[in-house]
């Protein structure tokens, strides 16, 4: 197989085949004849997790002794998928695996569906830093991630008459082998408390005290010896302190402070762009942040000397959105408290260190806290944040604009309270941004905006420290390891290997027109949907034909990514065909999944349509097969890997402006999907590398947005306007789907019709249903469709994250 070279293991089945014995009954006690694929599997990961950690060993003896710079990721969440079959994968040994496993008598892929799929993040922002870790690890960068191991990840979804369910997801609990607990690496967080002054230095005392224990994670890369670490944190109370309390009267009280140490990593908060503001989380974000700081500063320490004052050569530290932003306030506090760095230098220090990623431009996913939380929870951080604040506000604010107190106003770290005796808020993405070096924003159209509306000011002050660098996905996991077969007809297509360098897919383009080509390419993606159809079968209990056309959209749900306007084309198409079975229209499949925060209760309300409709459509046999929907429970990473590489159009319709890049766009089009999409995010650059004739792109932009809403929008003119419109939503509303609760749908149609339609879903509808027609155009021309999917997956080459992961090197830290 292309990309077998010599830093792969010399390892054939043979070899693979009695290690996985040997697991079997020394590490497991298990004798081969009571193995099924569970066992299989925990024996197999145990002997990958072998040559994982031989390979960590080696990879950091040669770090320690390079003089390079070391990336450290910090994120909330990393959705990094299942291991196994993707470590098999990158270390070059999955078809030697496929062969010992058959040889053992239980095929491969059945062994694989045994891993529990880590859910450790919400959506786009947690799998972002899953492909950046590979990205960095198969270019051999020093690289590691810092985390949280959350006991429970993102919830396990469930329909109960179409409405969603959420039951907790215990993910680890069986047995996650690939987490290796590290206790001498283990670390003391302090809380709350207060500060007193002793001899003009300030001491943070009274505290209460956590343990963080480390969980390395090995992260392979892809044809190189490269095994760099995921250092996922669990909270534990911190035994010993406090023992004087054990008498009778207080053991209660030391009982309950264990508790609620060891709560901090319990859960993962369900929210996707949209904060909680709840007191665990801003511990979760501190726990894992001092954690991952006080581990770096001692490895800085073993590596190097013991002062920290040129530690900016050797570290790099991206902060994956707000999330961990209280890490400059602690990187800060280290510096001064600890290390007694001067404030000005300290905070060059920090500056230098320091980079945060943007990821989102809707206000109401903007971080705040309220400074009494934080000065409860983190008093020294609190004064730090307003040391912080003061000099920015009063030397670099006031030399851009003299005098200018309106302007100090608007750029303070701590805001102003709308009503006086509110509480004030802290903005951590103001506190991100100056206390960075660089800004980036993860796509061309979203960068752009966060220079000029997010951050305007700060833009004016610093132009060069916001840019853009455009999100990407990993090859690897998003094209060979979850599309085989499409990967072996790549193969055999082109020169060179295209999972070390994306570009190299170009090529394929020589043959978009060639009939054999497009008739392999065509009979990968049948054979993919037939797999499908067979999960749709086992999950939702219907069936669907692989000779429709194939239309997803899988991703959170939320009104501005619009699964709502998706429904209401599907309501529409279902009438029109009540109103002429005999209409001469293509089949079609629409599959959606999403999991809704379950605190949103207009996404809840779009879930439990969209089911009710597809209940209905479903059974009725008027419409001869025309037409099926589907919404599979539990979407996830391991789900994605299924219904990607079978799919025929990618729904990204998000209103122009608000999906800052999306990433589940990329990995579509790289397996052939087209696109129907508006002028988003990453959609507007994917169009570019396409083409205009290989994309169907509908919609107002960003410009025609913000006019619109000026001039002044009534969604009602336009539902009064449209027949087909007003039809559709005239039913939702009729209680008909939802008999037993009449008012089910009364949100959505509210939000559509009453409440301004924020995400002009009425305004774009038409254009939206325009473009659905040119796709059941196209498909009615198959060479003309097969051309179009193939110029797709083969102008893919800008948005592997690898070249994502360049772009972050050379622009933002130093890495020439
Ligand atoms: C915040 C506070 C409390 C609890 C949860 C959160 C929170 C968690 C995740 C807020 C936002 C979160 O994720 C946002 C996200 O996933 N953004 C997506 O990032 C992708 C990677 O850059 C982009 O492709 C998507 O467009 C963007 O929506």
């Amino acid at each position: 197989k292309a990309g077998q070279n010599d830093t792969m293991p010399v390892v054939d089945s043979e070899d693979i085949a009695q290690s996985v014995v040997r697991h079997l009954q020394q590490s497991l006690g298990v004798e081969l004849d009571e193995a099924g694929p569970a066992e299989y599997w925990e024996a197999l990961s145990l002997v990958v997790r072998e040559i994982d950690l031989q390979r960590i060993r080696a990879t950091r003896k040669k770090e320690r002794e390079g003089k390079a710079r070391r990336i450290y990721y910090l994120s909330l969440e990393f959705l990094v998928g299942r291991l196994l079959g993707n470590n098999l994968h990158n270390l070059g040994i999955f078809k030697e695996t496929e062969k010992a496993m058959a040889k053992l008598g239980t095929p491969l892929v059945d062994i694989l569906e045994n891993e529990s799929d880590p859910s450790l993040g919400n959506g786009g922002l947690g799998r972002l830093a899953a492909c950046f870790m590979d990205s960095m690890t198969t270019l051999d960068m020093p690289a590691m991630g810092y985390g949280i191991n959350y006991r429970f990840g993102l919830f396990r979804q469930s329909f109960a008459g179409g409405k969603q369910v959420e039951t907790p997801d215990g993910w680890r609990e069986d047995s996650f082998p690939w987490g290796i607990e590290r206790a001498k690496r283990k670390q003391h967080v302090k809380l709350y408390g207060l500060v007193r002054e002793h001899a003009g230095k300030a001491v943070w005392e009274d505290t209460q005290e956590v343990l963080g224990m480390p969980w390395d994670v090995p992260v392979t890369g892809y044809g190189t010896g490269t095994v760099n670490t995921l250092r996922l944190w669990e909270s534990r109370a911190a035994h010993g302190f406090d023992l004087n309390s054990f008498d009778a009267g207080r053991y209660q009280d030391s009982r309950s402070q264990e508790i609620s140490a060891e709560n901090i990593s319990q859960v993962l908060y369900p929210n996707d762009n949209h904060p909680a503001g709840k007191e665990l989380r801003l511990i979760q974000q501190y726990f894992f942040v001092a954690c991952s700081l006080a581990d770096l500063i001692e490895r800085y320490k073993r590596e190097n000397s013991e002062s920290l004052k040129n530690i900016a050569d050797k570290v790099a530290i991206q902060l994956n959105d707000t999330h961990p932003a209280i890490a400059v306030a602690e990187f800060m506090r280290v510096l001064m408290d600890e290390e007694n760095v001067v404030f000005s230098r300290a905070l060059e220090v920090t500056r230098e260190v320091f980079a945060y990623t943007n990821h989102t431009l809707l206000p109401e996913a903007l971080e705040e806290w309220p400074q009494q939380l934080i000065t409860k929870v983190l008093p020294r951080h609190m004064q730090i944040i307003h040391m912080i604040n003061y000099h920015f506000l009063h030397s670099e604010v006031e030399a851009v604009w003299p005098g200018d107190d309106h302007m100090k106003r608007r750029l303070s770290i701590i805001e102003e309270p709308d009503r006086p005796g509110d509480d004030q808020m802290v903005r951590m993405a103001f506190l991100s941004v100056v206390g960075s070096h660089k800004v980036n924003g993860v796509a061309a159209l979203h960068s752009r905006l966060v220079q000029e509306k997010l951050f305007p000011e700060f833009h004016h002050m610093w132009p060069e420290k916001i840019i853009n660098v455009t999100n990407g996905v990993t090859p690897r996991r998003w094209l060979d390891y979850c599309n085989p077969e499409l990967a072996a007809l790549i193969d055999e297509t082109i020169e060179g290997d295209w999972r070390k360098d994306l570009y190299k897919l170009g090529a394929m383009k020589a043959y978009a027109d060639d009939p054999a080509f497009q008739k392999r390419f065509a009979a990968i993606k049948h054979d993919n949907k037939k797999h499908l159809a067979a999960v749709i079968k086992e999950l939702c209990d219907v069936d669907v034909s692989p000779d429709a056309i194939f239309d997803v959209q899988i991703k959170r749900l939320h009104e501005y990514k619009r699964q709502q306007m998706n429904l209401l084309h599907i309501m529409a198409l279902y009438r029109r065909l009540l109103d002429n079975p005999d209409l001469d229209v293509p089949p079609r499949v629409f599959i959606f999944g999403a999991k809704a925060a379950p605190g949103y209760k207009v996404a809840k309300t779009i879930i439990h349509a969209i089911n009710r409709v597809a209940e209905r459509v479903n059974n009725d046999r008027r419409i001869k097969d025309k037409l099926k929907v589907v919404f599979l429970p539990n979407y996830r990473v391991s789900l994605a890997e299924k219904i990607i590489p079978a799919a025929d159009v990618s729904e990204q319709i998000s209103t122009a402006g608000f999906e800052a890049s999306g990433t589940g766009n990329m990995k579509f089009a790289l397996n052939g999907a087209l696109t129907v999409g508006t002028l988003d995010g990453a959609n507007v650059e994917i169009a570019e590398e396409v083409g205009d004739d290989n994309i169907f792109i509908f919609g107002l932009t960003v410009e025609q947005v913000s006019e619109l809403r000026h001039r002044g929008y009534n969604p009602r003119d336009i539902y009064n306007r449209s027949e087909e419109l007003r039809s559709v939503i005239d039913w939702l509303d009729s209680g008909d789907l939802c008999p037993e609760e009449p008012e089910a749908f009364r949100p959505l149609v509210e939000a559509l019709l009453d409440q301004g339609d924020y995400f002009l879903t009425m305004a774009d509808y038409q254009a939206y249903s325009d473009a659905h027609e040119r796709i059941a155009e196209t498909w009615k021309k198959p060479e003309l469709w097969w051309k179009m999917a193939i110029t797709n997956s083969a102008s893919m080459g800008k948005f592997s994250s690898d070249r994502s992961i360049q772009d972050y090197g050379k622009a933002i830290w130093n890495m020439s």
